[in-house]
Formats: C-alpha cells, structure tokens, sequence
C-alpha cells in the first residue's frame, strides 16, 4: 500500500495538477457571470480564504448513538493523534486552524507540550469545552440530577471547579474562550423548580465568570432538549441571552443549529443574537429531526445560507461587538470523520460564498418597494449560483487542494492510521 503524506505541500501540489486546468476554466466562466452582476470574484474568493471555522476534537473520532458505535480504522487513541488527523483535514482545506478541546475527554498532563506539538502541525485552540454532563471515574460527586444547577451546592462547587479548570487548561493552549453546556434539567413536569434552577445556573456561571481571563469569552450553548426530556434550564436562545446580560460583557451566546425544534426559524435568532451584540459564535452541522449532529449543509443547505445571510448583513453593517467564533459540532457515525470535517468546512465557506454574491443594492430596492417576489428571487440567486470554483481558488490559495477528499484518498491515510494505531476499539454506545 503507498502512502504519501496529505499534509505534505508538495504532495499536494502535485495532487492538484490534474485539477488546475478545469479550475482556472470555470473560475473564469464564473467570474463573467458575476461581473455581470456588478460582483468581483477575486474578492469573494479572497474573503472565502480568510474564512475559518474550528475542529471539534471529539469529531475526529467515529461518532454513535445510545443504540451503538461502530468504529473506523485507525481511530486518534488520544489528543496528540486527533491533532495529527486535524492537521490533514486544514492542509487540505485551508479553513481549519485551529481545534476545540473538550475536557476530560482531551485531558494531558503536558499542555505545554501539546501546545508546541499544535504549533508543529499548524494549528492553534479555540474554545474550551467542559463537561458536567458525564461522571468520570473516580469522580466524588454524581451529575445524575444536575451540574451547574444541581441542588446541593457541594455538587454545583465541583461542576464550577471543573469549568475553572478548563480555563487553566485553555490558558495554557492559547485558547480564548469556554464554552459551556450543561445537559441540567428535568424528565418530568415537578421534578425540578423551573425558576429556581435557574436561579442556581446564574449563581454557579457567575462564579465561573469571574475566573475568565480579561481577554476571554464565555459561551452559553442552550438545546431544547436530550439528555433531559421535559425541561433543559438553559432551553432557548432566551435563557441563554438573559444569562449572558446578567453575567456581564464577556458573556455571550453560542447557536448549535442542531439544539432547536424542526422548523424553528435560526437564522432570525442569529439576528436577534447580533442586535442584542450577544452572538457569540456557532457549533454548526445540521439536522432533520433532533440533536442529529450530521454534516453542515447536509440536510438543509438552503438554511445554512440563510444564516450566513444575516452574518454578512452583520458584517456590512459593521455590527458592534460582532466577533462570531465558527466551530463545528458533529457526530461521524457512519463516514470517515476526516472527510466529513473537510466537506463540512467547504459546505461552510460555500454558504458564505453565496451569501457573499446576493447583490444587496438591487435586494434594498426590492425590500424597500415591498417588491416581495424579486426580493425573494434575489436572495436566492446567491444560493442557486454554484460557487465551487471560488472554494477551489480559496483552497489553492492556502496552499490547500483542489479536491481535499480525492487527495486524502490517495494518499492511504487512513489505511497508514490503520497499521500506526493499532488496538482494540471500544464498541459502547455513546457520541464518542
Ligand atoms: C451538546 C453538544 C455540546 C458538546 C457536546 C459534544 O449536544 O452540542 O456542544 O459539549 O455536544
Ligand atoms: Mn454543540
């Protein structure tokens, strides 16, 4: 079997060949069509490149359900291997710099040293994730019944020591950022007091508020529901807003487009988030019925965009206090969690590729005129224009591939990983 190393420039260099004639081809064809329309893609394609969006660490390994986990080969067996195979997915898509670590899953002894071994491989940290929503061995006091809001405050004491520990961790790595999401809340309808629980949450964030570093940010995720089945304290965008006001200015909120209700409009909440300048950032991949945790743009592409519309309405506007950190947040259950992140991250930069190209004066004139068809029609012309060849500029831009799946394939990655990790893999159910 030959390997070649996907991270390698020259390697992809020479992957790219192949590719170059068809892409300056259609790169130009598009660029016509777009300077009909008064757009120039050099630009676009320039902003695309400047686009970026964080690795969850825990998506580099196969994903499950309750119901089971089938792993792949040669799975990262610790933090140092998942950042070996992050490596691969931003030397291939240029968009990726930087990974999100969850603790204790992500837990070393050496954060210097994986600091230095990130730094190697290109890559930096972004937020922070804890997690009060499993007892890990050895642990003292249960979560079963709460974290964060939990009834006795021996309880809510070790999930906040726990978030400060995050912290530390994250000021070693460089990162900047906590997210915090707590599973808190109630199977059924008495089980907790709805006003009070909320109460304990703003109490035990507060305490961990004070802990962040001047330069940080802190993350509320809210989700609607799983693993509680009847209420989750922090619910809604709403919940998560109004703890992000009491908290103070570093606090803000964080939108998993997999955490709300089928139909629910998301891209309204993201303008609510960005006019309340609370909008804190994104765990994106999509979803059909629950808490899915599939491939960004997989299921409802057209929603994605329309997100992305409102962070380049955002953008034009020069919102204030709009920093929004991109990350994803997905479950590889059933393809290769590399290839997945690569197209996931290009399904993202494809959305703002497009939402980049809606011609806006003409979309003003429309709005304003209650012309509401061309309106819609011009909105949507973005969307139904294909961008790849923009993506494919970005990509060799960086440095990056032309077709980062097709590279990676050939280059008998996984098959190395397979041999380089050996080991016996754990078949449980659960997301990692
Ligand atoms: C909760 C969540 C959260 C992570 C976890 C892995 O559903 O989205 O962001 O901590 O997934
Ligand atoms: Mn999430």
């Amino acid at each position: 079997m030959n390997y070649a190393d996907p991270r390698d420039a020259n390697y992809i260099a020479s992957a790219n060949q192949s590719h170059a004639s068809a892409l300056a081809a259609d790169y130009t064809a598009l660029g016509v069509q777009l300077e009909r329309r008064g757009i120039k893609i050099d630009e676009i394609t320039r902003a695309v490149a400047n686009f970026k969006v964080a690795i969850p660490s825990w998506g580099v390994g196969t994903g499950g359900t309750r119901f089971g986990r089938f792993p792949g080969q040669g799975e990262p067996r610790n933090v140092f291997e998942k950042l070996e195979d992050c490596a691969v997915i931003h030397r291939l898509t240029g968009a990726t710099p930087t990974v999100s670590l969850h603790l204790p899953w992500d837990r070393t002894d050496d954060y210097k040293g994986l600091r230095e071994h990130g730094a190697a491989l290109g890559l930096g940290f972004d937020a922070m994730n804890s997690n009060t929503f499993q007892d890990q061995v050895g642990q003292a006091l249960s979560y079963k019944y709460g974290s964060l809001t939990h009834t006795d405050p021996a309880v809510r004491a070790q999930a906040v020591a726990h978030n400060i520990d995050c912290i530390k961790a994250g000021a070693l790595l460089g990162s900047r950022a906590l997210t915090v999401w707590i599973g808190d809340g109630a199977n059924f309808p008495g089980q907790s007091h709805l006003g009070r629980a909320f109460e304990r949450y703003l109490e035990s964030t507060a305490s961990i508020y004070k802990a962040l570093p001047e330069d940080w940010r802190m993350f509320i995720e809210h989700k609607m529901y799983e693993p509680a089945f009847y209420a989750t304290v922090i619910q809604d965008w709403g919940s998560s807003l109004m703890a992000a006001q009491t908290l103070g200015p570093k606090a803000f909120c964080l939108v998993d487009l997999g955490h709300h209700a089928p139909n629910v409009n998301i891209e309204m909440i993201v303008a609510r988030l960005v006019h309340a300048q609370r909008l804190g950032g994104f765990h994106f991949n999509d979803s059909k019925y629950g808490d899915d945790d599939l491939d960004a743009g997989s299921i409802e592409p057209f929603r994605l965009f329309l997100v992305f519309n409102e962070l380049v309405e955002a953008e034009l506007a020069k919102a204030p206090n709009f920093r929004p950190a991109h990350m994803l947040d997905q479950s590889h259950n059933v393809t290769d969690p590399i290839e997945s992140l690569m197209t996931s991250a290009i399904e993202l930069q494809r959305a703002y590729a497009q939402a980049l190209i809606v011609e806006r004066p003409k979309l003003h004139e429309y709005r304003i005129g209650n012309d509401v068809l061309m309106a819609a029609q011009t909105l949507k012309r973005g969307f139904t224009t294909d961008v790849t060849p923009i993506l494919a500029q970005a990509r060799v831009s960086k440095g990056a591939a032309i077709d980062p799946v097709g590279a990676y394939r050939a280059s008998g990655y996984r098959a190395k990983c397979g041999e380089m990790r050996p080991g016996k893999q754990s078949l449980g159910g659960g997301i990692v």
